[in-house]
């Protein structure tokens, strides 16, 4: 009988750093011989996580149009295809990070239906401090809309794993380290920077030696959890961008401008960003762009290159109806149209993500079972 698939889970909110984490795993088991697969997943199609994923001898699967909770059997067609046709020794998911309740939805139902197929490792949440800090600000209101779904996620996690420790103090770890003493005594908890390696190593090496997976349920209600995504506009766009001169461009300034304008929009008109990311790619070169908060720094890669057009992939989640989003961006491409830039639209779809409605809920945790239980 053939050996089962480890299979990883990263949850953790919009811009968490979980596609980065999971490029960094992906990295430490390709060094070890293993053949990995990674599942991406959105609302919608056209995602950049996938085309990033995708550029670094990754075999990518999408799950796009709905969450994996509410496409278990999609999940597990692409995680059974990873396995059985391409080969895979292990796959790393990432759900997308405005949803809630995947012990529940996803660790059970997989240790009910699948542990013959899959070793499930327990489930990590990925935490951005300076989230956490904002969210835990001030305990005296009630969490409802996005706070609900975050805190909902940390309630679940079997490991929770702070992210970006290379830009926190030594000071506001020690804050957070009693925050997570207090709020959550019964977790453990990794520090790491999935930019720079940081803790990586030692956060996957704890994780593949706990055979127990989805220790927790979270008291998920449902009817706030609905409430808090739909407070989301979702924005996926891909365009061919080029200037009407043919002029070369050089992408990493476009990237850089093109970021900041849609920064100063959201910030003029008070609008949440969740996470605003890019992908540009000309030829065999690309670029990425991220801003995670609405006066949050806006990263880009570091290279510039030149070329007459280039494909731009924008995702956009922020906490606006999705008719305004397209009206922000379209508002800033308006604006590169009178200085003569071309987009033509390749693919386009705005939406709010609807009502969660799981096709599996287990409302107890399960034991994780061996190969031939
Ligand atoms: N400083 C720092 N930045 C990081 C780290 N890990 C990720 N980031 C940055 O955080 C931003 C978001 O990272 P992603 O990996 O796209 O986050 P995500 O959780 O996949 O986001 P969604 O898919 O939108 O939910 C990017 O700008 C990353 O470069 C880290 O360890 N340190
Ligand atoms: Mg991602």
């Amino acid at each position: 009988m053939k050996s089962r698939t480890k299979l990883i889970f990263v949850g953790g909110f919009l811009g968490a750093g979980k596609t980065t984490l999971l490029a960094a795993t992906a990295r430490l088991m390709q060094a070890q011989g293993k053949k990995v697969g990674v599942i991406t997943n959105d609302q919608a199609a056209g995602l950049v996580d996938t085309h990033t994923l995708s550029v670094n001898d990754l075999e990518v699967q999408e799950i796009a149009g709905s969450c994996f909770c509410c496409n278990f059997d999609g999940l597990m067609e692409a995680a059974l295809y990873l396995r059985d046709a391409a080969r895979c020794e292990v796959i790393i998911a990432e759900p997308v990070g405005s949803c809630t309740d995947l012990s529940a939805t996803l660790m059970q139902p997989l240790k009910a239906y699948y542990h013959q197929y899959f070793d499930l490792a327990p489930l990590t949440v990925l935490v951005d401090p300076v989230r956490l800090k904002a969210v835990f600000k001030d305990e005296s209101q009630v969490a409802g809309g996005s706070e609900y779904i975050y805190l909902k996620q940390l309630e679940e996690a079997d490991y929770l794993v702070v992210n970006k420790i290379d830009v926190l103090g030594k000071d506001e770890r020690t804050a957070l380290q009693g925050l997570f003493d207090t709020k959550f005594p019964d977790q453990p908890v990794s520090w790491i920077s999935a930019s720079d390696g940081t803790g990586v190593r030692d956060w996957l090496d704890k994780l593949l030696a706990d055979p127990q997976s989805g220790k927790r349920i979270a008291q998920v209600d449902y009817d706030i959890y609905a409430e808090g995504e739909a407070l989301m506009g979702w924005y996926n766009a891909t365009f061919s961008v080029r200037h009407a001169e043919d002029l070369l461009m050089p992408w990493k300034t476009f990237n850089q401008q093109f970021l900041r304008l849609l920064q100063l929009v959201f910030q003029h008109d008070g609008i949440v960003i969740g996470h605003l990311k890019t992908f540009l790619k000309s030829g065999p070169t690309h670029l990425n762009g991220n801003l995670t908060g609405t006066y949050g720094n806006i990263w880009t890669s570091d290279r510039e290159f030149s070329s007459a057009s280039a494909r731009l992939i924008l995702n956009v989640r922020a906490e606006i109806s999705p008719g305004a989003l397209k009206e922000v961006v379209d508002e800033i491409i308006e604006e590169y149209r009178k200085n003569g830039f071309l987009f033509e639209i390749l693919d386009l779809k705005y939406l709010s993500p609807g009502r969660p409605e799981p096709t599996h809920r287990y409302d107890h945790v399960l034991e994780s079972r061996s190969l031939n239980e």
